[in-house]
């Protein structure tokens, strides 16, 4: 995994779009967003202790896997649009990157993208509450685990959505590790 500051160029979302000179941005800023990261091996994610230990402490009791790929998700172009606009969930958003890639962009706390480049054996969570978005790259093809505790819920808040209460949570968790 690697992160970086996003330029500001609205040019095609699958580039990389890194500042020049590139500015990077380590694990514990993204853990100051309340963003944390797992490296794993994916070749054994079927009998995989150290996930099944991760999925246990933090209560991932759901799981699928999807391939985003153009002939492989039903309505691509659609899904594909809905993902890169920014919004925020009620609840974490836990995925692991079985094969492929592509890049999860994320707020900072000054309201700055961050792009978190995700490929095989990375695991991220992003907290509720955050602003993100997620785009495949110029692979255009990932094969990714969902993981959820409990019943899954993907509805995305389009923003704005500040009013939402675990919107203020976030605000607030985000200035108290300030
Ligand atoms: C989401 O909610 O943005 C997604 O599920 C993106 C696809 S999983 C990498
Ligand atoms: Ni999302």
């Amino acid at each position: 995994m690697e992160a970086w500051y996003m330029d500001g160029s609205v040019d095609d979302q699958r580039k990389p779009h890194r500042q020049q000179p590139n500015v990077a941005v380590n694990m514990q800023e993204l853990g100051q967003c309340g963003v944390f990261y797992w490296k794993l091996d994916a070749d054994k994610y079927e009998d995989d202790p150290e996930l099944q230990k991760i999925r246990k402490e933090r209560n991932y009791s759901w799981m699928d896997i999807i391939t985003i790929h153009k002939d492989a998700l039903p309505n691509y172009e659609e899904k594909i649009k809905s993902f890169f606009q920014e919004h925020l969930h009620l609840d974490e958003e836990i995925r692991y990157f079985l094969d492929g890639s592509g890049y999860f962009d994320v707020r900072d706390e000054d309201d700055k993208w961050i792009r978190i480049a995700m490929k095989k054996g990375d695991m991220i969570t992003l907290p509720a509450g955050i602003y993100h978005r997620f785009t495949l790259d110029e692979n255009n093809y990932v094969k990714v685990m969902r993981l959820f505790t409990g019943e899954p819920v993907w509805t995305p808040y389009y923003r704005p959505a500040d009013e939402l209460d675990v919107r203020k949570k976030y605000v607030r968790l985000l200035n108290q590790a300030l």
